[in-house]
């Protein structure tokens, strides 16, 4: 009885929640001994044994790396981190009885010798900005053991922050609740969570990196750790906010603002930046769990024609594959993939497939050579399945402590999942590309990744399984978060390598941070309530704080039967999400545009075509996401730091720093309030003008998603157009929004939106400037920068504050002038 009582509690005990009372168990570093310096770092070593290392990448941006009771090991990897070779800033040391003293021209780390606590203080003021509230802690006696997913493998660290009485944090990937953080606590262990509901956690992703908000200062901090990990901001304590680990190092980097902007930048520098995606990634997609046959996709695509609703993309769910095998085609359904692929681009629309991580377990049912095809995707996989016969030779499949091939079940039954961490895997692994590439698909969708195994989603039937991990040959508990980062990672080199004079797309479920160097996301398995739609704001400027700017959902949710009325207001918000992907699983009921009759048809066209109108913005806040980090999707927040009305505000969003949508995410709504920032706003459909700092009340039927532009903005638009190149951007036209001094101002990015050719200079920024003339608005196009030449075409401008502005077009040349607008 009593075994049977200890089994039942270790069964809860095994996984759940660490608290802050919890981590109060753990060993305390100990006190300040010594310390070295080299050029970039400081090292101090403890009375226990452990080593503290601080170093200064730049002036606002700090790692510090803990090893407890022990020294600082030689190897330090991480798979998450772009940029190794920082500069080192102007910094110096100093020492007092008390304390030691690190310091740049940003920030100033104060290290207090006994008990060792490090603050970080802005250099300038001397404010601290966030201070540990407790030694860091490790777990030297195994107290938090029994509360440990994989008790074996490692020992918990935690790092504790003293909770500001006014602080509010934002950040952590991709999480199923608000915008702001600040009183719950998450886990972070990719998992496949079909449903999910608001609360829900973990679900697919990891990104353990975070901002602390208070006194309109901001700071981040990367954990970058990627064991089974823990977030509290004030969930178990009133006084600490807290992190740790099961395993690994206490190893973050601290980012300091004040600005939050400043701090994406670092973080995009030091994570990676995302690249740019085609063009055509921004247009519309469609997808369904499954279009087959072949027909049936050529219908869709020529419903889409037919009713005049702009498609760029369509994907192909998992039963083209002979059963579920990847890198297979199902010839029954699919015929002649290649002639599909030319048929559908000639009326623009692009293959993204979805290819999953297992691989089909299939001992060959004849002994003898493989069968040799140049075109093996093709032929038939029933006797032999090429995929498995040469990552089982090669040695790519990840295999349990003894040996044994580590067999998951996934949609083809038995499986293998390939080793990421084995470099010459991931080289095969982004070759095998080639059998989509030469059948015409476009771009390559990562589902599955978390890695799922129905045998057991938890995790726990993997605990054994090794990954080589540059010959640490770490197990499950370490390497299940970058999984996903990895195979996204072969998946995009493997597409740069076969078609290097292309942009790759890849589309995964699960992540790490670092993801958005290889890949975009979808927010996965969602329902079709309301509920799960008014998760997207949140989500989508969450994710965006988080280093991944190009974000969606699924239109109208994944699970369960949407209605017209909530399928529109979810476009009403996807319109202008990067990822806008209408997608249904297989039992679902239809969910395409029309499905729901013409009423609501016609407002989908109508956002869907004003998407493809502002193409111009989108592209060039796009650009901005990938040089600067600041997302495009935005919460207020970001654009309106110093403005606590921002802090909590998750059901409106911007695009960019001009445009700002308040989207309807309740049934039967008309209307709603809205706050407007401040400034002056300009309602995007009528042109009225409403002073900001202040909340209104706006109309809002179904056909209309309240909108407004920020005066002193100037909103770029192209023609309407059925897919991304149909049509060049001409005219391209400058509606202009006066600010009360009559000045408004915007720059344009352009570029052949298809080659990499933009990373060396070709592209083009335009930037236009207006201010009062004495009878109108004088309207100046300053020399555009950069290589690219768009061909000749006109800009037209119109002012929309005045009732009767006369459209003036101009040819744009490329070069500077000036004209006046009334
Ligand atoms: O176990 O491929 O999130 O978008 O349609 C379900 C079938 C597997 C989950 C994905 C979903 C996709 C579905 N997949």
């Amino acid at each position: 009885m009593n075994k049977l009582l200890s089994a039942i509690a270790c069964v809860i005990a095994l996984g759940t929640p660490v608290t802050a009372q919890e981590i109060s168990k753990l060993e305390k570093i100990g006190s300040f001994a010594s310390l070295t310096r080299n050029e970039k770092s400081i090292t101090l070593s403890c009375r226990d044994n452990s080593q503290v290392q601080l170093t200064i990448l730049a002036p606002d941006l700090i790692r510090v790396r803990t090893s407890f009771a022990k020294s600082i090991p030689a190897r330090d990897h991480s798979w998450a981190i772009a940029k190794n070779d920082w500069a080192t800033p102007r910094w110096n040391l100093r020492e007092t009885p008390e304390a030691i003293f690190v310091s740049t021209d940003e920030v100033e780390v104060v290290v207090h010798r006994s008990p060792l606590l490090i603050d970080f203080r802005d250099a300038r003021t001397h404010e601290v900005i966030n201070a540990d509230e407790s030694p860091m802690m490790y777990d030297a006696k195994g107290a938090l053991a029994e509360m440990m997913f994989d008790p074996s493998a490692g020992m918990f660290v935690a790092a504790a922050k003293k909770l500001g009485f006014d602080e509010h944090f934002y950040g952590l990937g991709e999480k199923a609740t608000r915008l702001d953080k600040r009183r719950e606590r998450f886990i972070n262990w990719n998992s496949d969570t079909p449903g999910y509901t608001e609360g829900k956690d973990p679900i697919y992703q990891t990104i353990p990196f975070y901002i602390g908000l208070q006194r309109g200062i901001a700071y981040g901090i990367f954990f970058d750790n990627s064991y089974r990990s823990y977030f509290d901001f004030g969930h178990s304590s009133q006084q600490r906010a807290w992190f740790g680990a099961e395993g690994g190092e206490l190893n973050y980097y601290f980012l300091y603002g004040p600005g939050i902007k400043k701090i994406l930048g670092r973080y995009a520098d030091l994570t990676g930046h995302m690249p740019l995606p085609p063009m055509w990634a921004l247009g519309n997609q469609q997808s369904r769990w499954s279009y087959y046959p072949n027909t049936m996709v050529e219908e869709v695509v020529r419903q889409y024609r037919e009713r005049d609703l702009p498609l760029d993309v369509i994907h192909l769910d998992i039963d083209y594959m002979q059963g579920y095998r990847v890198f297979t085609v199902d010839s029954q359904r699919f015929p002649n993939p290649k002639d599909l692929a030319d048929k559908l681009s000639r009326q623009g629309v692009k293959i993204v497939a979805i290819v999953d991580p297992g691989v089909k377990y299939q001992p060959p049912a004849k002994i003898g050579p493989p069968i040799k095809s140049l075109a093996p995707e093709l032929e038939p996989q029933d006797q032999r399945y090429y995929v498995f016969d040469e990552g089982l030779e090669k040695k790519y499949f990840q295999q349990r402590k003894n040996g044994a091939l580590f067999i998951p079940k996934v949609w083809p039954g038995e499986s293998v999942f390939v080793d990421f961490t084995l470099p010459e895997a991931r080289r095969w692994w982004g070759d095998l590309h080639r059998a989509y590439l030469d059948n015409g698909v476009r771009g390559i969708w990562n589902d599955m990744n978390e890695p799922s195994d129905f045998v057991d989603q938890t995790g726990k039937n993997q605990l054994d399984v090794v990954s080589y991990d540059e010959g640490e040959n770490s197990t499950h508990a370490k390497n299940r978060n970058v999984f996903a980062l990895l195979e996204a990672r072969a998946t995009y080199e493997g597409l740069e390598r076969l078609k290097p004079d292309r942009r790759p797309y890849v589309i995964t479920r699960a992540a790490y941070a670092g993801i958005q160097r290889y890949s975009t996301m979808w927010t996965g398995d969602t329902n079709s309530t309301w509920e799960a739609l008014a998760l997207n704001v949140p989500m989508f400027t969450t994710l965006g704080l988080s280093g991944e700017p190009f974000v969606g959902s699924d239109v109208g949710g994944f699970i369960g039967r949407a209605n017209g009325e909530l399928l529109v207001r979810a476009y009403q918000i996807s319109f202008l999400a990067p990822f806008c992907r209408n997608h249904k699983v297989i039992d679902g009921y239809d969910q395409e545009p029309w499905r729901f009759g013409k009423y609501y048809e016609d407002i989908i066209r109508k956002y869907l075509k004003l998407r493809y109108q502002l193409l111009p913005l989108l592209y060039s806040a796009l650009e901005e996401a990938h040089r600067t980090g600041s997302p495009l999707f935005r919460p207020l927040l970001l654009n309106y730091q110093d403005d606590p009305n921002t802090y909590n505000l998750d059901d409106e969003f911007m695009i960019g720093d001009d445009l700002l949508v308040a989207p309807i995410v309740r049934p039967d709504i008309t209307s709603r309030l809205v706050y407007l920032p401040k400034g002056v706003w300009y309602n995007y459909w009528t042109n009225k003008k409403y002073p900001g700092s202040t909340m209104i009340r706006i109309d809002a039927p179904l056909e209309t998603v309240p909108m407004f532009v920020r005066a002193g903005a100037i909103i770029p638009t192209g023609p309407d157009m059925n897919y991304i190149g149909e049509k060049p951007f001409d005219p391209i036209t400058f509606s202009i929004y006066p600010d009360d001094k009559g000045s408004a101002s915007t720059t344009l990015y352009e570029d052949d939106g298809a080659s990499p050719a933009y990373k060396d200079g070709a592209f083009r920024r335009t930037t236009v400037n207006v201010r009062r003339a004495a009878s109108g608005y004088l309207v100046s196009i300053l020399a555009p920068v950069g290589n690219y030449n768009p061909g000749a075409r006109k800009f037209s401008f119109v002012i929309k504050s005045a009732a009767t502005s006369t459209v003036v077009a101009v040819a744009d040349d490329g070069r500077a002038r000036m004209f006046e607008v009334r």
